[in-house]
């Protein structure tokens, strides 16, 4: 009966198979020659390279959380089309919790209850605006170049969102929607304010949008191509309303911060403001494109902006004729290899690595130059690039580790490359002698983003990376057509990176954070007083009307409900509130009305509420959804509508 699948990961039959397979993938968009050709003209694929460690060579340390231990990292997770954001801990790959931001959850309410779809935005009758979202980036709020445990922000590439999720309560606290934009998909907030350097924390959040448009776009200019624009985006992380924009040329897809506040950066794969593919590859070099945060904000400030359609939003201008003198500009354009798409910080503060599908080779490129050229000092953007390693096919994004090494997946390859950063620039430099590439990794298969313990921050610690993979094939059981996606924890701590295991992981993260545990202070239970409408005592239990609306004031208390029936008159609006007042950590009830398409839960302390219309008559059980007591399938109340 059963199937007979290879269990030697490093089955090189497999691979082939599996490597053949993504060059077919991606022949039908007609690159199938230009990525062979890369394979025979790479020396990363050939003499350069080093020795790929064999996958098996596993249980290089112990890894194990027996039952009953925690584990040491949180890793937070993008979950892409699924628009939620995942919390795992490692090194177990257990998966904890998945915090709903841009999707709807009926365990937890997200999007059926008041409170959810305020945040989330309403139409005008009521409805929630939108139950689609497609979240790749995450990254937390910083202090002193580190994750301050305050907050992860979140993008919606579909809505063009960005959400914030408050990380003692690990919920979504505030959704802004951005304006004149499309393919809102790099995210990273600042690290220190560059016109205040002792706010050394996160006070922006900045927004690369991936796909152009007419501005405004509203109908006019549809067949303009050449005049389709792309912006980018700065949010004020407190109070999440949108600060500025910054018209470019080209468009922005990853996006990267300095430690030293000064500089944004974006990588951008189609300065060739193409529509079609073939357009948005036709140029040899692209750019990675930075901003320069304390000029735009004088700029803002001047009064130097202008508005598109609705939005109050300024605009300035950072379009390269508009920003040809580098001691006034807003803007640099650092021309790098074709089609880039990942831009990642090294966590000395000093490079930024971006890595393209279409070229084999990795840019580095060194803030203090992009520095001098916005003074004035360094008479080609071109040249703050400082090396440019070749690393193998189809380089994605880099991580690094506190010894001065990189690590960047190679999707093509379905590869984890490890490169030195001296050696690097030392090579870019002439020197022959210099050691590039470290190690080679297999991984399963085909990774996206590969991401390391700490390594966006100054507490780097060089010991884990996940490599999150786009394809599992055949590392799990099948589970139907749609396969999960591997995630793997890869020991990099000693020369040799150590495949730890593999975890599935549902569709689809893109990127992730790795973050010690000491850093994350949730709270156990919520403050009554933080909900303006809870029900705290028994006797503001109970039905109100006021014309054809009614009020219904619960509290669920394990096991019971305040009231065991309550009535209202088909045709009313009713708002049921619910406050559990149970004091008990993990003592969560759920509040479900049959027929009605009503679900949420309340955890201890906390208060919701629902409006819907009674519009069917007769009886519907309303009960507890979440397992909370021994009495918990009695935990009942009755919804009386009257005919
Ligand atoms: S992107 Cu998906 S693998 Cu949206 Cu960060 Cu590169
Ligand atoms: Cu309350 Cu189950
Ligand atoms: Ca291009």
């Amino acid at each position: 009966m059963s199937e007979k699948r290879p269990h030697n990961p490093t089955d090189t039959s497999r691979r082939r198979f599996l490597n053949t397979a993504a060059v077919a993938g991606i022949a039908g968009a007609g690159l199938s020659v230009g990525l062979a050709a890369c394979k025979q003209d790479s020396p990363a694929a050939s003499a350069q390279s080093a020795p790929v460690t064999p996958a098996s060579d596993a249980h290089a340390g112990d890894y194990s959380v027996p039952p009953g231990q925690l584990d040491t990292y949180y890793m937070f997770s993008s979950a892409g089309h699924a628009g939620d954001v995942r919390v795992f801990g490692l090194p177990s790959g257990r998966e904890f919790k998945r915090i709903p931001v841009f999707n709807m959850d009926c365990m937890v309410g997200w999007g059926i209850t008041n409170e959810s779809k305020a945040i989330i935005g309403t139409n005008p009758d009521g409805s929630v605006k939108y139950n689609t979202g497609d979240t790749h980036h995450i990254h937390p709020s910083y202090t002193d170049g580190t994750y301050d445990g305050r907050y992860l922000f979140v993008n919606d590439k579909i809505n063009c969102r960005l959400g914030r999720v408050r990380l003692d309560t690990m919920e979504c606290d505030k959704i802004t929607q951005i304006p004149n934009i499309q393919g809102f998909h790099g995210t990273f907030p600042d690290k220190r304010d560059p016109l205040d350097p002792a706010i050394n924390r996160t006070t922006r959040v900045f927004c690369g949008s991936e796909f152009s448009t007419p501005l405004p776009n509203f109908g006019k200019g549809i067949d303009d191509t050449a005049h389709y624009r792309s912006l980018f985006t700065c949010i004020d992380a407190e109070s999440m309303d949108v600060r500025w924009q910054v018209l470019i040329d080209g468009n922005c897809e990853l996006v990267a911060t300095s430690y030293d506040g000064k500089l944004a950066a974006t990588t951008q794969y189609n300065t060739e403001m193409g529509t079609t593919y073939p357009e948005m590859m036709a140029a040899e070099m692209d750019s990675c494109l930075f901003f320069n945060v304390a000029r735009i904000e004088q700029a803002v400030k001047d009064g130097k902006f202008k508005t598109y359609g609705d939005s109050k939003v300024p605009v300035v201008d950072g379009t390269k004729s508009a920003n040809t003198d580098p001691k006034t500009a807003l803007t640099c354009y650092v021309p790098i290899p074709k089609n880039p798409h990942g831009v990642n910080i090294s966590p000395d503060g000093k490079y930024y690595a971006c890595a393209g599908k279409l070229s084999p080779s990795g840019s580095l490129i060194a803030h203090e130059l992009v520095l001098k050229w916005f003074d004035g000092e360094l008479d080609e953007p071109r040249k703050a690039v400082v090396a440019e390693p070749e690393l193998g096919l189809g380089p994605l994004h880099t991580a690094f580790d506190n010894r001065g090494n990189a690590y960047t997946t190679l999707f093509l390859d379905s590869q984890i490359v490890k490169w030195n950063i001296e050696g690097a620039i030392k090579s870019y430099q002439g020197d022959k002698t210099a050691t590039v590439v470290l190690d080679r990794l297999d991984v399963h298969y085909q990774p996206g983003h590969g991401f390391t313990s700490m390594g966006e921050t100054r507490e780097c610690d060089g010991k884990f990376l996940i490599s999150d993979n786009k394809f599992s094939k055949d590392r799990f059981l099948p589970v139907g057509p749609l396969h999960p996606e591997t995630s793997q924890l890869i020991d990099i701590s000693g020369d040799k990176m150590v495949i730890v295991h593999d975890n599935p992981v549902t569709s689809e993260p893109h990127d992730s954070i790795i973050i010690r545990r000491d850093i994350i202070k949730t709270r156990q239970i919520y403050n009554v007083d933080d909900f303006p409408n809870a029900v705290k005592d028994h006797k503001d239990s109970g039905v109100f009307r006021n014309g054809n609306k009614v009020t219904v004031k619960l509290i669920s208390q394990a096991p019971a409900f305040s009231l065991p029936e309550f009535r209202v008159k088909k045709g009313d609006e009713v708002t049921i509130i619910v406050t559990n007042l149970d004091k008990i950590e993990d003592l969560t009830h759920g509040f479900a009305i049959q027929r009605y398409n009503i679900n949420f839960i309340l955890n201890p302390q906390e208060t919701k509420s629902v409006t819907f219309k009674a519009d069917k008559p007769g009886v519907f059980w309303c009960y507890c959804t979440h397992f909370c007591h021994a009495m918990h399938m009695e935990m009942r109340s009755r919804m009386i509508v009257e005919a």
